[in-house]
């Protein structure tokens, strides 16, 4: 059995930004523990106010936040943290040399009916700013609160998969993920079709189309509606995830946000084989102009999103 400390221990990177992980991996377990009882000790339901985003926050949205705050400022190496509750970015005072960005509970609309839900967080280099492409990222990763609560992190050249067993101790079960470049299997909102543009709308006619179409084969469609949940599916197996740009939120920049969401799941995606892209570049390469930016996030399969890419470049 390798738990996470042996496999942080054996990679070759910085001590300090090793630490930065296991900090996340503790909120995680604290977070898991809230959640499992968090129907018996009544803490589901709304908080009251709303976020920067102009949402809802829920009880738990906010304890969460709390949590990895607190283990935020315990690490002397962490010394800002960005988090999708928080207005601002939070300066620690310390020489930490790390920066965390962080959607404390994604998902959250799965909350009141016991789905999968999960913590994502990047790894910045904290002396080069707030507004990085996520090709800068150090290390990424989230936990998926689901039947088990994985924690799955990379530090870019590979991902691996870590379980919580009952001792909480996360334990390495899978050591490099392989999002395989061939899939049949497509997750988006389809309730927005009418919003899509163009090349959303063709990839999915095409896919609908199964084995009478271009594509010569039958595809599946799954939307969990946590990116956590649906992302994790495809680094366990594979498929395509996409929030485009449309209509709606083309105002906004897209649905999902950058730092906290699209940037740490597109390097995990990498680290595992697969691609992203907007439409028009790599997610990795979007260079941001504000820490809650939104951004359109296209990733999985590398064939499927060179199928999206051929759709956007047809204009
Ligand atoms: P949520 O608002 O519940 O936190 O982060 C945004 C997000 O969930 C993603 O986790 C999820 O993929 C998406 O929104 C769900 O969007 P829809 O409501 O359009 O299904």
């Amino acid at each position: 059995m390798i738990t996470l400390s042996d496999w942080l221990a054996a990679q070759n990177v910085d001590a300090r930004l090793a630490s930065v992980m296991t900090s996340m991996a503790n909120a995680s377990i604290e977070i898991a523990a809230v959640l499992r009882h968090a129907a018996i000790t009544g803490q589901t339901g709304l908080a009251g106010h709303t976020n920067v985003q102009g949402e809802d926050q829920k009880a738990l949205d906010v304890i969460s936040n709390d949590i990895v705050l607190n283990h935020i400022r315990q690490n002397p190496e962490i010394s800002i943290l960005i988090s999708e509750e928080l207005d601002e970015a939070v300066h620690i005072e310390n020489q930490g040399a790390y920066l965390v960005a962080t959607d404390p509970l994604d998902g959250s609309s799965n909350l009141d009916v016991n789905v999968t839900v999960g913590t994502i967080f990047s790894i910045l280099d904290a002396r080069k700013g707030l507004l990085q492409p996520g090709s800068a990222q150090l290390g990424a990763g989230y936990a998926a609160y689901g039947p088990a609560t994985s924690f799955v992190i990379t530090f870019g050249p590979t991902a691996a998969a870590f379980t919580l067993d009952d001792q909480a101790v996360f334990v390495l079960t899978t050591e490099r993920l392989n999002v395989p470049a061939a899939s049949a299997e497509y997750a988006i909102n389809t309730a927005r079709e009418r919003l899509w543009d163009d090349a959303t709308k063709g990839y999915v006619a095409e896919n609908v189309a199964g084995e009478t179409g271009v594509t010569g084969k039958r595809y599946n469609m799954r939307w969990i509606g946590s990116m956590v949940a649906d992302v994790h599916r495809i680094l366990m197996r594979g498929g395509i995830f996409m929030y485009p740009l449309d209509s709606e939120n083309a105002a906004k920049g897209g649905r999902l946000r950058l730092l906290y969401e699209g940037n740490p799941m597109a390097l995990l995606v990498a680290a595992a084989g697969g691609k992203s892209t907007t439409g028009q570049q790599s997610v990795l390469d979007v260079v941001p102009t504000d820490i809650h930016q939104r951004v359109p996030v296209v990733l999985g399969s590398a064939d499927e999103v060179a199928r999206v890419e051929v759709w956007y470049a047809k204009g």
